[in-house]
């Protein structure tokens, strides 16, 4: 499956049905009186979060969405049927934007949230609702209310509980695969990785969702490589796991390096929790890995996990470390983003604002 986390999309509610006119004629009924139905509502178009899906490639090919108009009413007081509502499914973590790209219009967070985003035109009343006293054969009817219709932008930031960041080449993919059932691809060469992965990790009773994104290089915020739009991804993370790769020269750079882009980012990356570890321990000798060990944690100034996600080796003690410290933690086990709103309808309008950063950072790009 293809992965895609923008797209455009129009959509367009269903207009409600026009009221009708009619008047009651049967043999031997002697002004019978207005009888003409109301029209039915037209359908809503609403998004909804639903599992098992991790990517709005439906919304390459489908971009177009749009609900049932009502139903004319009828004579005989018979009202029109309703439109039928359109729904947008997308997976957990999708934003609603408005298309300029400004305003968070809804932030699906939770499976089986549903937030309604054109409503429906209602339904016109038929004359027969316009009769009274002094009235008794009204021609009046109402129109059906209008559509409302509008081009929004989706967007995916995926749920995970740590992201993995670092250079490429860091070694990213291979500790996902070492820790988890995922099985992104691995390769010798920068740039693997071109688009966001993710694995449960299952670490004594927990499951740990980690997110493998493309690698950073230095200028990333300016468009560098595949540039820093998928640390979007890492944005919800509550967690980062930065591997740097222990045969590089000079670690400490590249742990800078990284840091930099994080900087440059923002969107509250800065200052998540950190977990930093040297990678691939495995091919280093033992005078070389305390060297590097010394300097990395000068540079970091925290300590430094030493791991090798090919030999396996301080993989579970770094992952019982993640969620010792993510459980410790006040505020990062039960952060505004772990706490999904709970399901049920809403409408648009009282969501909250997007922190500053991330959407200015997203804006430029196109699918
Ligand atoms: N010796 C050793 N090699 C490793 C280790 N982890 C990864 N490698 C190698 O490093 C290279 C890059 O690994 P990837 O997992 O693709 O690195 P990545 O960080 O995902 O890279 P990008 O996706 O390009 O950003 C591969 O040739 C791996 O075999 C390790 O622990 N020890
Ligand atoms: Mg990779």
């Amino acid at each position: 499956m293809k992965f895609l986390d923008q797209a455009k999309i129009y959509i367009r509610s269903g207009k409600g049905g026009h009221g009708c006119v009619s008047f009651r004629r049967e043999k031997f009924i002697e002004y019978g009186g207005p009888n003409g139905g109301n029209g039915g509502r037209g359908g809503d178009v609403i998004v909804e979060a639903v599992e098992n899906l991790n990517t709005l490639i439906d919304y390459r090919f489908q971009q177009h969405i749009k609900a049932k108009n009502g139903r004319p009413g009828m004579g005989t007081s018979r009202t029109g049927a309703g439109g039928d509502d359109a729904v947008i499914r997308v997976p957990i973590g999708t934003q609603v934007l408005d298309e300029a790209r400004e305003h968070v219009l809804a932030d699906l967070t939770g499976a089986g949230q549903r937030v309604i985003l054109a409503r429906g035109g209602a339904g016109g009343r038929g004359n027969e609702s316009f009769k009274s006293s002094t009235n008794r054969s009204p021609r009046q009817f109402d129109p059906g209310g209008e559509a409302e219709e509008m081009t929004l932008w989706l967007r995916l930031k995926l749920i995970a509980d740590a992201g993995l960041i670092g250079l490429p080449n860091a070694g990213k993919s291979t500790f996902l695969t070492a820790v988890s059932r995922a099985r992104p691809k691995i390769g010798g060469y920068p740039f693997t990785t071109l688009y966001p992965n993710l694995g449960v990790a299952q670490v004594g009773e927990r499951e740990v969702v980690l997110a493998d994104i493309p690698g950073l290089i230095e200028g990333a915020h300016e468009g560098a490589g595949l540039g820093d739009r998928f640390l979007g991804h890492v944005e919800r993370c509550r967690a980062l796991i930065h591997l740097v790769d222990g045969t590089a020269e000079d670690v400490a750079a590249a742990y800078r390096t990284v840091r930099g882009e994080l900087e440059a980012y923002d969107a509250g990356l800065p200052d998540k929790l950190e977990l930093v570890c040297l990678n691939k321990c495995d091919a280093l000798s033992d005078e070389l890995l305390a060297a590097r060990v010394e300097e990395l944690t000068a540079a970091a100034g925290r300590p430094v996990h030493v791991i090798s996600g090919v030999a396996g080796k301080g993989l579970p003690e770094l992952l019982r470390h993640l969620t010792e410290a993510m459980a410790a933690a006040p505020g990062l086990d039960a952060g505004p983003e772990a706490a999904p709103e709970p399901a049920g309808e809403t409408a648009i309008g009282a969501e909250a604002e997007e922190p500053a950063g991330g959407l200015a950072k997203m804006a430029g790009w196109q699918p």
